[in-house]
């Protein structure tokens, strides 16, 4: 199926950029030009890109059980943790069975104010700085902040300053690891002890070294029923799973449960939290503010029904956020054309019939996230244009097929903080059009590029206009 108009694409890919998506980036463009079901040899690897949503369902609902996780690179792992993430069979499944409360409606209903509250303090510095009542803000970097807080306080809770210095020093080892990105085809590079390993490794005791003595804390405070004035955060979760499986393992048995979670399990799941949670989320909310500062017609709708929900509430109600419907509709057009994910792979464990095709073990498919978001055999010939209301019949109604639309992955993996990437979305965009309009600024240029996520790959200036002020 070729695609009539492809994304525009910004071709002067960085030279940071990992050789590894220097690889990606070509398979990219192909998506775009083929959209259909296609092989590549990955090294040594078979990958199979797999663009058709029937196809897409069988490998993520109906036969999922034939089909794993592929290991990220080592060094990608370094980044992302061996959390959830990245865990496969038993070990996954315990894990995301602790973690879930975190993330239930009910729980996050909590951070609400909060949330709010951080989104109040950025914007009251928007309009500080706004001194003619216009400011140019460059959104990404803002967005960053914000949603740090938000994760910091949904994995830590009540210990939020001990886990802001753990955050810190993990975001120090990102950028750390992120420069031996560069150097990921030297042969055991990892284990040399170069500069950058030596304190890439010096970090990690003193990340770990810091959790332990948070969970050390919490164990020692733990609430003794799990009422619903304690926070459900990450910590507190895992801490009490932890507490509870030592016990058993002292008292009765005397082989530990092979999935018995261990303080090393806690680190990496903060990490994973942070890697998995921090960029996705403000990479949503840059796209929505440039789309709608591309779209003035969409932006006064926007607004319109924030206004007419909220009223002169500051901090909009769970009860606002819901009503705010049209704003959904936009974020899902967002996620759509922009999905800050593009892709997922997916392992076959064993030979098995992929619709008509014979794929052998070992094979890779890729997901092409963003391919199927953009083909118009799915979404008709505007499928490159921004439209929200494709989805003003529901998310399942949006496409000629219900798994079209599929920015967080689907089946037993899908994301599991999808409902609090949501929520913070609608919050943050709903007081930012209580307040300002905004406009592209003069030195905006469009240029979607892919490093891990997809980004705007010269920033977001964006011109701030406050409303109260007109
Ligand atoms: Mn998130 C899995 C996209 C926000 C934590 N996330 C996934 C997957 C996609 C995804 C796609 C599935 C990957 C796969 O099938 O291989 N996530 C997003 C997007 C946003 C997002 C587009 C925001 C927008 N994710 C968040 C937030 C958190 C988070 C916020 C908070 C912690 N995501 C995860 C975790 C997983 C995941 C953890 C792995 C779940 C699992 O495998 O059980």
């Amino acid at each position: 199926k070729a695609s009539s108009q492809p994304m525009p694409l910004s071709h002067n890919i960085l030279p940071r950029v990992l050789s590894f998506y220097h690889h990606w980036k070509k398979i990219y463009e192909e998506w775009l030009n083929a959209g259909a079901t296609f092989l590549v040899w990955f090294g040594p690897t078979a990958r199979i890109t797999v663009s058709d949503p029937d196809l897409i369902r069988e490998i993520f609902t109906l036969k999922s059980e034939f089909y794993e996780k592929n290991e990220s690179h080592p060094l990608v792992r370094q980044l992302e943790g061996d959390g959830l993430l990245s865990l496969k069979g038993e070990k996954w499944a315990h894990h995301r069975k602790i973690i879930t409360p975190t993330f239930h409606m009910e729980n996050l209903k909590l951070l609400l104010p909060v949330m709010g509250k951080s989104v109040v303090e950025m914007l009251d510095k928007w309009s500080a700085m706004s001194a003619s009542g216009e400011v140019e803000i460059e959104v990404s970097d803002w967005f960053q902040t914000l949603t740090e807080d938000v994760i910091t306080r949904t994995a830590f809770g009540s210990s939020y300053e001990d886990g802001k210095a753990i955050f810190r020093l993990q975001a120090k080892q990102m950028v750390i690891a992120a420069e031996a990105f560069q150097k990921v085809l030297i042969p055991g590079y990892r284990f040399l002890p170069t500069k950058t390993n030596v304190s890439s490794w010096k970090l990690d005791k003193q990340i770990k070294k810091s959790l332990i003595k948070l969970i050390d804390r919490r164990k020692e405070n733990l609430c003794s029923e799990m009422s619903d004035g304690c926070p459900k955060d990450l910590l507190e979760l895992m801490t009490r799973a932890r507490a509870k499986e030592t016990n058993q393992i002292r008292s009765d048995s005397p082989s530990s449960p092979s999935s018995a979670i261990t303080v090393n399990d806690i680190v990496e799941e903060c990490k994973s939290f942070f890697f998995a949670g921090k960029q996705t989320t403000s990479n949503l909310l840059t796209w929505t503010t440039v789309l709608l500062a591309m779209h003035p017609q969409w932006q006064d709708l926007a607004r319109e029904e924030v206004l007419s929900v909220c009223g002169a509430r500051d901090i909009p109600t769970r009860d606002d956020v819901a009503k705010l419907k049209g704003l959904s509709m936009i974020l899902n057009e967002s996620l759509r054309l922009y999905p800050p994910a593009i892709a997922t792979i997916r392992r076959a464990k064993a030979d098995v019939e992929l619709g008509e095709y014979k794929v052998p073990r070992g094979t890779e498919l890729l997901i092409p996230i963003l391919a199927v978001h953009h083909d118009p055999g799915l979404w008709g010939h505007d499928a490159t244009e921004f439209n929200p209301a494709r989805f003003s019949e529901g998310v399942a109604h949006a496409a000629k097929h219900p798994m079209a639309f599929i920015p967080f992955g689907l089946g037993a993996r899908r994301c599991i903080g999808q409902n609090l990437a949501i929520l913070q979305a609608k919050l943050t965009m709903a007081i930012i059009l209580q307040r300002f309009s905004f406009q592209l600024a003069p030195s905006y240029k469009h240029a979607p590029t892919v490093l891990m996520l997809l980004y705007p790959q010269y920033g977001a200036p964006i011109t701030f206009r406050c409303l109260s002020s007109q």
